[in-house]
Formats: C-alpha cells, sequence, structure tokens
C-alpha cells in the first residue's frame, strides 16, 4: 500500500542535506538529527471527487462514511440514518442527520480526531438540505486542531450556505493545513472537524453530509 511516509525520508534527506551542507564531507562530525516530521499516514486514497472535475486524491476520514457506527464521533441532536449520498463518490447505505430530535440546544456533530500534515491541504464532503426553505438551509464548519498536551484551538468557522434542495451536492474545496500555524504543523497537530446546522434548518427537516473525505496531497 502507498502511504505518504515512503515520501518522507527523501523530504528529510533533503532537508539535512540543506541544513548543514558542510558536515557531510566531515567524517568525524555527528550529523545533526533532522527535524522530526509526525507520522501521520492517510490510507487508501481514491478520486473520489473526479466526476465533479475534482482530480485530486481523497482519503476517507475516520468513521467518515458513517457505515461503521459513530465510534470516535460526538453527536448532538444528530443520528446515523439509512441512506448513502447518491452523487457515488463512496458507495454505502448510511448518512449523518443533523436535527434528527431537535429539541434545543446545539445540532452538532465533531468529527473524531486524526492527523493533519502540510501535505493535507483540504477537504471535502457530502452534504443534502432536507429542507426547502433557502433562509433555512445552512452549514457552520469548524476547524479546530491540537498539538499534543495543549488545548484545543479554533482556527476557522466557515459558514456553507446550501441550496434549498434534497439532491445531494458536494460541498465546497475547503482548506485545512493551511489554516493551521506552520509552527503547530511542525510540532504534529490532530484536528476535528465541527458540523453545525442552523437550529432553523434542523427545525425544518435538517440537513445530511456524507463522505467527509481528505486530501493528503498525494497524486497516484
Ligand atoms: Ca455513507
Amino acid at each position: 500500500m502507498l502511504n505518504l511516509p515512503r515520501f518522507r525520508p527523501l523530504l528529510l534527506a533533503a532537508a539535512s542535506a540543506a541544513a548543514a551542507p558542510a558536515a557531510a564531507s566531515a567524517a568525524t562530525t555527528t550529523p545533526t538529527p533532522a527535524p522530526s516530521t509526525p507520522a501521520c499516514s492517510s490510507g487508501t486514497t481514491t478520486q473520489a471527487f473526479a466526476k465533479f472535475q475534482d482530480l485530486a486524491d481523497y482519503a476517507l476520514a475516520p468513521g467518515g462514511d458513517f457505515e461503521s457506527g459513530t465510534a470516535g464521533w460526538s453527536l448532538y441532536n444528530s443520528a446515523i440514518v439509512a441512506g448513502n449520498e447518491t452523487t457515488g463518490v463512496r458507495s454505502g447505505t448510511h448518512s449523518l442527520l443533523l436535527g434528527a430530535s431537535p429539541r434545543g440546544g446545539n445540532v452538532m456533530a465533531v468529527s473524531p480526531a486524526f492527523c493533519v500534515t502540510p501535505e493535507h491541504p483540504t477537504f471535502r464532503f457530502l452534504v443534502k438540505s432536507n429542507t426547502a426553505d433557502a433562509q433555512r438551509s445552512g452549514l457552520l464548519v469548524a476547524i479546530d486542531y491540537r498539538v499534543a498536551g495543549s488545548a484545543w484551538v479554533n482556527v476557522q468557522t466557515s459558514t456553507i450556505g446550501l441550496q434549498p434542495s434534497r439532491d445531494w451536492v458536494p460541498s465546497a474545496v475547503s482548506p485545512l493545513a493551511t489554516k493551521i500555524p506552520a509552527s503547530a504543523l511542525a510540532a504534529g497537530v490532530t484536528v476535528r472537524l465541527s458540523f453545525l446546522a442552523y437550529a432553523s434548518t434542523a427545525a425544518a427537516g435538517g440537513l445530511q453530509i456524507d463522505n467527509l473525505m481528505i486530501d493528503p496531497y498525494r497524486r497516484s
């Protein structure tokens, strides 16, 4: 299986050579350790959004297809329901409904934490609004990161306006690693994505998401 770490030794070797070119010819000099790059395997990738003219390779986020329960996800007034996204990005039989039990409070789903490096520039998912009212049809997506041992830091909350539609559509290609400070990425970060439905959206039927995919910036 081709994984990102295969490329890492070359990158580290290049970085080390650039940092200490003189040391290479001095046999008695102890080499300066290369800066460590946190391991972050992305798993199998596919051109999941090729039918939408997006030829990037994507890997499924942890539990991002909602086919194996909610392990690692935190759900608030949300639930896995029958019915996969219908665009064919990834087959399955289930998706996540935001607004499954609207009774006040947040209508939100928070993903499991997963590692992100500079080679994970974007994410994308499928979404479906169950309300026909454009004024009630919307979604917030928040990016939080954490360096091990430190608190979570919110770096972006985007508003994604949805067309009042009952058809599944791909989200915009959404920035990920570029929203996180380089110093944190160098130290190694985990990220979680939060999907929040407008309360009015939830009250009017909610919305569904499926197949949360991360672009590991690797081309087959
Ligand atoms: Ca699914």
